[in-house]
């Protein structure tokens, strides 16, 4: 854990949404037509015993066992049409701006003109997210190009905690020394490895792109900014949430788009092993800086399942956490991956005051867990 006195802050942050959502209805219609002509066309080899038949879905569950009731996409056609169920992304040249970046893009510059700054005040930028559409060159050194930024850039992958950790390392580099203005994208493209073939899963993600500018305190020129009083991660190897997704399907000779492939959980098991680890992380940690889980304002809790945020709060608070005290946006962007937390900091904190004390939280795979304790300046 990290918590000595500190000058850095957030002075920047942003929030791009794609133009494109889908409802749960929408996607229930889709799947189930899906899943109708499937069980159609393979009749016999289900009578059989050969196949088994794709169950249906159900929108009423999605809601009650999620809390998820929509979804942004990045791109939506394709992903409706039960012939195809994924959604078409078009390909783009060598020359032109990566999809990813694109939605990188976006989002910092919101982040910066929040910050009042422009590229030339940025000397790192870090994108981190649970996919990168392409090993190299990095995502963050094309973003770093298109937006004129010095310096240097690196990508780095921690699923869930991604957009957390990424904080953490902008920290630290404003604690060395090693940057003075550090802008972290997190441009969560999910819909690609999202089964949409699979009634247990298809619901789960959206996608969105959130930045964040960090900074020394004797720079910052915002009108909002947040001191980073601490920072806290931990990782705890599991499979319950795993892809096979990887460059060895190639000389493995598996299938590269096989189910393993995609993202798949064991959804039971992570809201039970998860929300104990957070509630002792995020305990733990306010405890070293002397504040009580009470004297949190606000609670920016990762953004998979709603049941889970309603437990870890309780835990957290001994009574239930109110909306205002730990809001939810999975309800209308399902689960971003890393920049669920973003988001809802992003949408719920203009109303604090200074001094007021904040909580960024991210659990999720690895299993990991990123924090960082925030007071409104
Ligand atoms: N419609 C109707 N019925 C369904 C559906 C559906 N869509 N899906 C499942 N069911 C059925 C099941 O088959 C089961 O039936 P039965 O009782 O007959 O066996 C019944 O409903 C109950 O199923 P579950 O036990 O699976 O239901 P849960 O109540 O546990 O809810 C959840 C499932 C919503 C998945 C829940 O377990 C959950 O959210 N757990 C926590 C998950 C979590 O936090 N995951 C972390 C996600 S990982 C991440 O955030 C980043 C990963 C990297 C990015 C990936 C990008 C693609």
């Amino acid at each position: 854990m990290n918590s000595i006195p500190s000058s850095v802050v957030i002075s920047g942050f942003g929030l791009w949404t794609p133009e494109y959502s889908i409802s749960n209805e929408e996607l229930v219609e889709a799947y189930n037509q899906y899943a109708d002509n499937y069980n159609q066309q393979n009749a016999e080899e289900i009578a059989a015993g050969k196949y088994e038949a794709k169950p249906l879905s159900n929108a009423e569950f999605i809601e009650k066992a999620s809390g998820i009731k929509s979804r942004f996409v990045y791109r939506k056609e394709g992903a409706l049409d039960p012939e195809r169920m994924r959604p078409y992304i078009e390909p783009r040249g060598n020359d032109q701006l990566s999809h990813q970046a694109e939605m990188a893009e976006a989002a910092a510059k919101k982040a910066l003109a929040k910050a009042n700054k422009n590229a030339a005040d940025i000397d790192a930028v870090i994108v981190a997210c649970s996919y990168t559409e392409r090993a190299y060159p990095a995502i963050s050194i094309e973003v770093q190009q298109a937006l004129g930024v010095q310096g240097f850039a690196f990508d780095m992958l921690v699923a869930c905690s991604s957009a957390t950790f990424a904080l953490q390392r902008g920290y630290e580099m404003l604690t060395a020394g090693t940057a003075k203005a550090v802008l972290i994208i997190n441009p969560e493209l999910t819909s690609p490895q999202n089964n949409w073939r699979d009634r247990d899963s298809h619901f789960i993600f959206g996608d969105i792109a959130v930045a964040t500018v960090m900074e020394n305190a004797d720079s910052c020129t915002s009108e909002e900014s947040y001191d980073v009083l601490s920072t806290k991660s931990v990782t705890l190897f599991s499979n319950n949430i795993r892809s096979n997704f990887g460059y060895l399907a190639y000389t493995n000779d598996s299938d590269p788009f096989g189910q393993d492939k995609f993202f798949i959980q064991q959804g039971r098991k992570v809201f039970k092993e998860v929300c104990p680890m957070a509630v002792e992380h995020l305990s733990t940690q306010l405890a070293s800086l002397g504040i009580e889980n009470q004297q949190v304002t606000r609670w920016w809790l990762h953004q998979a399942n709603i049941n889970m945020n309603q437990l870890i709060g309780k835990k957290l608070l001994g009574r239930e956490a109110s909306q205002e005290e730990a809001p939810i946006i999975l309800d209308q962007y399902a689960n971003t991956a890393s920049a669920g937390s973003l988001i809802a900091f992003n949408l719920y904190q203009s109303d604090l005051k200074k001094g007021d004390l904040g909580v960024i939280c991210s659990f999720g795979a690895g299993y990991s867990i990123g924090s960082l304790v925030i007071r409104k300046r």
